[in-house]
């Protein structure tokens, strides 16, 4: 997926059909007919250096990490940490100190919930949200407000899925403690000026943070540049395993954080009298991690490299114009998200077909999309919709496999 604003970014070419050869599940057959995996928003497929990379882990080096001094215990630990510093360089962070390995978004904004805005927060502070958040976004807010008093404030959207931005300023308060958005919609496919908002959100002293998850695979992301205090994504999104991903917070936050989990690896030295916690990250790792997932998403940092992500942006780009132009064609299909800034996220409905309906022929004729409310629902109740159709993007799609889902839905349309 990618940005309207990212379109200039590159013209070289990309070879997609190179690049697919690296993705054996590409290969198969779903119900006798070539897979057409549209479904990349919920999770991306993996390439074979993945794969490699956590056989390799697994059948070489498999050992404990930060605990043993045997050969095996040293090559795994060199290789969890190598993958830290390559997130770091990824994201544009000062230091690998501010990469926190979690199992994902979900976990990640669970921690900074529940280890920096509960001990900060009282009666009568506020976090806000946006409507279009996913409920990993929204859920963990809802029970820290509940432990602290805090409230929750929430900024709209309009009819085509953005932002309405002439509020922020109603919106920001002095009590405003927590900024938490999305870079990305899962649902929509908005790109939202994050910037701006984190701007706006400093000027009256509210930390930001960013859920990322559907950002990091798709867009050039600098945490320095942006300036937020927290960014959240995941690993099985951008091609890694799963099990695996990253909170990034500056350094000074989570150095003055406490623990929120307690266990082995995440202390310096433990009595029953006291323990000292262990530095950030580590502070924030307690027990043994995924460790064959860290060293894969370090090698899927490198695949995303490889490829070049501003080639990987304006192919998507590219997708998503060819996509909104088709799908636009089809009579009696509604697209929920039209914003002026877009990732390659396609989330439609039909007049002719509920959405479970259409998303059961597709997948009989091999094409993977997602249908439901994509951990979404206040985004469903906004445009008064129970589901919707989303087909989801990335670099190994092509425009033939967005012809074919056109034909597949005109074949729902003889169904209903
Ligand atoms: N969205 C989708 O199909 P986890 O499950 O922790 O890896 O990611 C949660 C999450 C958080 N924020 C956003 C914006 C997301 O899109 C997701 C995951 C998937 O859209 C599964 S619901």
């Amino acid at each position: 997926m990618t940005t309207t604003a990212t379109t200039s970014i590159s013209h070289m070419p990309l070879d997609v059909a190179a690049l697919r050869q690296q993705f054996p599940v590409l290969s198969r057959l779903v119900h006798g007919k070539p897979l057409i995996y549209l479904d990349n928003a919920a999770t991306s497929q993996k390439p074979q250096v993945v794969i490699d990379a956590l056989r390799d882990y697994y059948e070489r080096y498999n050992a404990n990490i930060h605990r043993g001094i045997h050969v095996l215990a040293e090559e795994a630990t060199e290789a969890y940490e190598n993958a830290r510093i390559k997130v770091q360089q990824f994201i544009g962070a000062q230091s690998e100190r501010e990469i926190v390995f979690t199992r994902g978004t979900t976990e990640a904004i669970n921690l900074v919930a529940q280890a920096y805005a509960r001990p900060l927060l009282k009666s009568g502070d506020q976090v806000l949200l946006t409507h279009m958040e996913h409920h990993s976004n929204i859920v963990p807010w809802q029970l820290v407000c509940e432990q602290t008093g805090a409230t929750l404030r929430v900024l709209p959207i309009d009819d085509r899925g953005q932002l309405v931005l002439d509020k922020l300023n109603e919106y920001l308060t002095p009590r405003t403690r927590i900024v938490a958005l999305g870079y990305v919609s899962n649902a929509l496919g908005t790109v939202n000026p994050v910037k701006l908002i984190i701007d706006k959100a400093h000027a009256v002293g509210a930390k930001v943070l960013l859920d990322a998850a559907q950002a990091v695979p798709h867009m050039p992301v600098d945490v320095q540049d942006l300036d937020c205090d927290f960014l959240a994504f995941s690993g099985h999104k951008m091609y890694g395993p799963t099990g695996i991903g990253v909170l990034y917070g500056k350094l000074e936050l989570l150095d003055a954080m406490p623990p929120w989990q307690g266990g082995g690896d995440m202390i310096k030295n433990v009595t029953f009298a006291k323990t000292i916690y262990n530095d950030a990250p580590y502070r924030f790792e307690a027990g043994t991690p995924h460790i064959a997932g860290g060293v894969g998403l370090g090698v899927a940092v490198d695949f995303i490299g490889s490829i070049g992500m501003p080639h990987i942006a304006a192919w998507e780009h590219e997708l998503l114009e060819y996509a909104t132009a088709a799908l636009s064609c089809v009579k009696g299909l509604r697209l929920i998200g039209t914003a002026e800034h877009k990732a390659a996220v396609l989330s439609f409905v039909l007049d002719f077909a509920h959405p479970l309906d259409a998303g059961t022929i597709l997948d009989r004729q091999g094409i993977a999309v997602r249908t439901g409310h994509h951990c979404a629902q206040p985004v469903m109740d906004h445009f008064g919709v129970p589901a919707t159709l989303r087909a989801s993007l990335a670099p190994y799609n092509t425009k033939e496999e967005i012809d074919a889902l056109v034909t597949a839905i005109e074949k729902v349309r003889a169904f209903a």
